[in-house]
């Protein structure tokens, strides 16, 4: 079944499916530093609405090039001189890509290099885990281009680094790099070498949790967030009723009470 996602023809899109049921999925508009125009963001909604079905195990999302993602695709805009009704739809396109990153129960770890800006950082804010490098920043552009976030920004980015530094962001241009871009929660890992070759690592180790886990993980985590705590309580005892019981989770808990399974230490501590 992971084949068909490779029959999915898209234009912007590369994908490499590899053995472990890792998915490779690489922005292709280098030329346009991957800026996010109409027909990219229908790739990403095919693409994520095929995921969960496909039985893709994680997918690594990187970019061709040196920068992640510019964002909305400005000359694209400025072509189309669309009418607010036009933009508004082209928001939710948008939106609809980004949920169903989101929510759609598979790991997606996002590989970051160069400009993370505007709509670009909309979209790895959509991502389940962020690594950047030493090439990375991040920047939310709109207030001096004479617009504003249309992709979820005022949800993801505002939850990732709170509102306060969002408003600073938009309303000053400050970019973040570096250990303070981690430090204010805009990535999870920064690393020396290629964030892509650490982004597949991550992937590899999630792709070998039961899938009904990762859904779990991938989508009621962020669901529940969206709820208030009585109901997000009631919800997570639902699905810890139906994934803590799964049958393959069996021979996982049988590892550890005859003591064969790995047990939880830091880095380094020997057993
Ligand atoms: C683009 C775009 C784009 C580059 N739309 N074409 N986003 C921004 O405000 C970021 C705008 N981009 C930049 O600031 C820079 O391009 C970069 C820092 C990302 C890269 O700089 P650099 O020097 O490597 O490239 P460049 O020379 O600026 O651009 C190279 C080409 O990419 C050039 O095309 P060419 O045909 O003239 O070669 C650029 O036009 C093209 N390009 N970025 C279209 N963004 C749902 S609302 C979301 C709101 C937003 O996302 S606002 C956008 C914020």
């Amino acid at each position: 079944m992971t084949q068909d996602i490779m029959a999915l023809g898209l234009t912007n899109i590369a994908l490499e499916l590899q053995d472990d049921g890792v998915l490779i999925a690489r922005l292709n508009r280098p030329t346009k530093r991957n800026a996010l125009d109409s027909v990219t963001v229908e790739d990403l909604i095919a693409l994520f609405s095929a995921v969960p079905r496909a039985g893709v195990r994680a997918v690594v999302l990187a970019a061709e090039g040196d920068h992640f993602c510019a964002g909305l695709d400005l000359v694209e805009h400025h072509r189309e001189d669309r009418s607010p009704a036009e933009f508004m739809h082209l928001c939710l396109r948008w939106h609809e890509a980004f949920n169903k990153m989101e929510y759609g129960g598979v790991p997606v770890i996002a590989a970051l290099k160069g400009a993370v800006v505007g709509g670009g950082l909309e979209l790895a804010s959509a991502a389940h885990v962020r690594v950047a490098d030493a090439t990375t920043y991040f920047a939310l552009p709109e207030g001096q281009r004479g617009l504003f976030t249309g992709g979820g920004a005022t949800i993801r980015v505002a939850d990732l680094v709170g509102k306060a530094r969002m408003i600073d962001m938009m309303l000053t241009g400050r970019v973040y790099a570096g250990q303070e871009a981690v430090d204010v929660g805009l990535a999870q890992y920064l690393c020396d070498g290629s964030s892509f070759d650490k982004a597949l690592d991550l992937a590899r180790a999630a792709a070998q949790n039961l899938p009904l886990s990762n859904f779990a993980i991938c989508s009621a985590i962020s669901h529940m967030g969206n709820m208030s705590a009585l109901d997000a309580a009631y919800a997570e005892s639902v699905v810890a009723g139906i994934v803590n019981t799964q049958p393959d989770a069996r021979a996982r808990l049988e590892a550890f009470a005859n003591k064969t399974a790995a047990r939880v230490r830091p880095e380094g501590m020997k057993d």
